[in-house]
């Protein structure tokens, strides 16, 4: 029998990624679990073969639902991914009640329903537990980095780790979890800093650039995510936390200047408006023990390239992105930002 994962937030941008990348790679069959949120799209999984995916929309936290597709998963082979998330900081600022409600209580319920059913379960986690780095740390996170998150965001995606950790250890739960670094590439929502200001330039609107822009983020492209969670979920020890990086740190400033470039226009014509509170400075992973331990590499190792091609991506899916615009807009006008 081939496996068959259970994976939430499957209808989002990293997870509707997993889940083309698992059809492509593997012979898994995949259900996905996704309360199709403003973040979700059922369209994300459009062209996938229909015997393979089937879309479940619902919460994660609805328990009685997750009963229901958790208990057919075997023990052998079978897995929970655990993408589904309220995943925006700023949105975090505005409204951190929903964070709550999935990241915490969403979580909960799954880790619940894996220790009846004996489940294997994968954890897709943030770099922002770990808080920020100076912008000269000769160290960068690893695994053993002390959390201190920032956000209400960063700060439930941290609750929901622990809640993992303390599963595996108090109840012996079957989980491993993944703590990535900014993932680009297509599908994100435009809501997101790099698709916010290449949607900006379509639409005729200079780049938004938070205070000065030094804040340095490390990028990886949404398809390396998924190729190491996937080498995570086939050959990751049970009880351990993997970071997945690719080396790819940027200031904002030097990605909205390479943006601006690329598309045709001048590198300094963007606007610098209102910092997000709580800003911060720097992310940076080591992805040592993940490359030399479990062998995974990146693949997309020419950010410049990756950027192109997203480019390319948001000009030939307006039709994707158009109907976030407007109503996502307002809510930044409203911010100041
Ligand atoms: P996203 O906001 O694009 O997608 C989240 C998905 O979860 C959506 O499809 C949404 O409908 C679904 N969802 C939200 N609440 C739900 C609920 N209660 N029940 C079921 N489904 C629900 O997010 P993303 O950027 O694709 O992030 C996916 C995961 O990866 C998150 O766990 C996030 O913390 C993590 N992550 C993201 C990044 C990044 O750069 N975006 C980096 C590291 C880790
Ligand atoms: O318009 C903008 N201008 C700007 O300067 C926006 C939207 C953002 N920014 C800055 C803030 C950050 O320093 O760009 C950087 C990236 O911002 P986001 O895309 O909002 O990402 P970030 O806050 O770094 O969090 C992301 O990476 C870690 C994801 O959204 C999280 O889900 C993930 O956990």
């Amino acid at each position: 029998m081939s496996p068959h994962l259970l994976v939430t937030g499957g209808a989002g941008f990293i997870g509707s990624n997993f889940v083309h990348h698992v059809i492509a790679h593997t012979d898994a069959r995949v259900t996905v679990l996704d309360k199709l949120t403003y973040a979700g799209s059922a369209a994300n999984l459009d062209g996938l073969p229909e015997d393979r995916v089937r879309l479940v929309e619902g919460d994660i936290a609805d328990a009685a639902l997750v009963e229901e597709l958790v208990a057919p998963l075997t023990e052998e082979g079978d897995a929970i991914v655990h993408y589904a998330a309220e995943s925006h900081n700023d949105n975090s600022l505005s409204d951190p009640s929903p964070f709550l409600h999935t990241n915490i209580t969403g979580t909960f319920t799954l880790l619940e329903a894996a220790r009846r059913h004996g489940t294997r379960l994968h954890h897709v986690s943030t770099d922002e537990v770990y808080g920020d780095l100076e912008l000269d740390d000769p160290e960068r996170f690893t695994e053993h980095t002390p959390y201190n998150p920032s956000s209400p965001y960063s700060a439930t995606k941290a609750g929901s780790d622990l809640l993992v950790r303390a599963w595996v250890r108090s109840f012996g739960v079957r989980a491993t979890l993944s703590n990535c670094s900014n993932n680009y590439g297509p599908r994100q929502h435009v809501e997101k800093f790099i698709p916010r200001q290449i949607t900006n330039l379509i639409d005729g609107v200079r780049p938004r650039l938070y205070g000065a822009g030094l804040n340095v983020r490390d990028w990886i492209h949404a398809d390396d995510h998924s190729s190491a969670v996937l080498t995570i979920l086939e050959r990751g020890e049970l009880g351990r936390t993997y970071l997945i990086g690719a080396d790819g740190e940027k200031n904002n400033l030097e990605v909205v200047r390479l943006i601006l470039q690329l598309m045709g226009h001048d590198p300094d014509d963007f606007e610098h408006v209102d910092d997000r509170p709580g800003h911060d400075l720097r992310y940076a992973i080591d992805p040592t023990t993940l490359r030399e331990e479990l062998g995974w590499a990146p693949a997309h190792r020419d950010f410049e390239a990756g950027l192109a091609a997203t480019i390319d991506w948001y000009r030939e899916n307006e039709a994707w992105w158009r109907g976030q615009k407007a109503a996502t807009e307002a809510k930044y006008r409203a911010a100041g930002q």
